[in-house]
């Protein structure tokens, strides 16, 4: 075990609130739904019960229809805006009212690979609450075929390009003031612009207004795009789930029609001017026109084809230091503006899944050598500029912990013994 697998286990402990863990200490002092499966599967690395503990919390907050929310808000604090009360979404624990990537079954299943022997009794209790969830986003947000989110959070790739014409249409006018955090916590350049913000914050005042009514705000929000990442990563998160419940002797026809179902509408999200998946806003019908990370997610569901290989390979060759969340060569990049350019760790780790699965074993490699340089170089950032390597966003963050753990670190010491 080197020195770093050490520290990576001793952030997801420092971060661990009791039953669940939060992404980093003051930026981000709750518990996100996809940081905490991350967390759970750099915590089976060294403590499989805590793994299935962090899921467990997780879906504890479940909604009545089946929607798993994007932050639980189990002990208030002020150190994070929009907090519950701007949420009001009148649920116990409070949480948001949105939904963020289901990574959650492709992750189980990962943990469940690893303690097939103890790990049933936790498996058999989290599975109807996962195919609730998939239910839910087969049903609420899968109307038009792809995916389709409500808020640019919902996307876990907040502020990316692919979200600026869906956002054009927002009225962020009228929000009233409010003291934002994220700011006090790291360097406003790399956040999100207050013009931004402005309008998240409608989006939420939306949904206060129809009571998280979510077929209105599907029907009538303000904010309604197919959002290619999230169609890739449920799709392969079906197919996860159903490995899942064919496991535990369930009958998982109900969960193989919904990946086929997915799988059909991809061409919905196939922009062949751009020459590759895009991500397109529903109200208009016009696509975002911009490449980034959501569609390289499509190794992650099968679903690549030469000419994104062609288009992954110049946007990655453009920069050294992992894949960028935007094309480095369009004017929107900005290397380290939250999700307009960046690295994540996070994204790389599942984008590798894909590739490894494609056969890609050699850009697999690649992409985690890049990854472990980051982490060696510079610690456990949320994530870094993908043409220097700086390290940007929060420190000590937990799920750029787990991923060393799980992948990125994973038998690292052997790997350069035996090059
Ligand atoms: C809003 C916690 C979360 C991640 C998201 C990331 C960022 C929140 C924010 O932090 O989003 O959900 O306030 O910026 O974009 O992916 O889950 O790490």
């Amino acid at each position: 075990m080197t020195s770093l697998d050490n520290q990576a286990r001793a952030i997801l402990r420092k971060n661990d609130r009791g039953g669940y863990t939060v992404p980093t200490a003051g930026l981000y002092p709750y518990q996100w739904n996809w940081d905490s499966a991350f967390a759970a599967w750099g915590f089976a690395t060294f403590d499989l019960p805590r793994a299935w503990q962090e899921l467990e919390t997780l879906m504890a907050a479940q909604w009545e229809d089946g929607m798993v929310p994007h932050i639980i808000f189990h002990k208030s604090d002020p150190g994070y805006f929009p907090g519950p009360e701007v949420w009001d979404t009148s649920q116990s624990p409070a949480t948001s009212g949105i939904s963020q990537p289901p990574v959650a079954a492709t992750l189980t299943r990962l943990i469940w690979e690893e303690d097939q022997a103890f790990g049933r009794a936790r498996l058999e209790a989290l599975y109807p609450r996962l195919v609730n969830w998939h239910r839910w986003w087969h049903e609420m947000r899968c109307g038009h075929g792809p995916v389709a989110i409500t808020h640019p959070w919902e996307s876990g790739r907040d502020n990316c390009p692919d979200w600026d014409i869906g956002m054009a249409g927002v009225d962020g006018s009228q929000v009233g003031e409010y003291t934002r955090r994220d700011t006090g916590h790291v360097d406003p350049s790399m956040r999100p612009s207050k013009a931004e913000y402005d309008r998240y914050i409608a989006m939420v005042q939306f949904g206060v207004k129809v009571g998280w009514d979510q077929a209105r705000i599907v029907a009538d929000g303000p904010f309604l795009m197919a959002d290619p990442g999230i169609t890739f990563i449920l799709l392969r998160a079906h197919e996860d789930l159903a490995v899942l419940g064919r496991a535990l002797g369930q009958d998982v026809s109900e969960i193989e029609g919904w990946a086929l179902a997915l799988r059909n509408a991809l061409p919905l999200i196939w922009n062949a001017d751009l020459g590759s998946y895009d991500a397109k806003d529903l109200r208009s019908g016009r696509f975002a026109g911009v490449l980034g990370s959501g569609a390289f997610l499509a190794y992650l569901a099968g679903a690549g084809n030469p000419e994104l290989d062609a288009q992954l390979m110049r946007v990655w060759n453009a920069v050294g230091f992992g894949i960028p969340s935007a094309d480095p060569e369009a004017a929107i990049f900005d290397p380290r503006r939250y999700w307009r350019g960046p690295a994540w760790p996070v994204v790389n780790a599942l984008m590798a899944i894909g590739l490894r699965d494609a056969g890609r074993g050699d850009l697999e490699a690649r992409l985690r050598a890049e990854t472990a340089a980051l982490i060696e170089r510079h610690g456990f950032y949320e994530y870094f500029d993908p043409t220097d390597g700086t390290p940007c966003g929060g420190h000590d963050f937990t799920w750029t912990a787990a991923i060393w753990l799980t992948w990125a670190g994973r038998n690292l010491e052997q790997a350069k013994g035996a090059a």
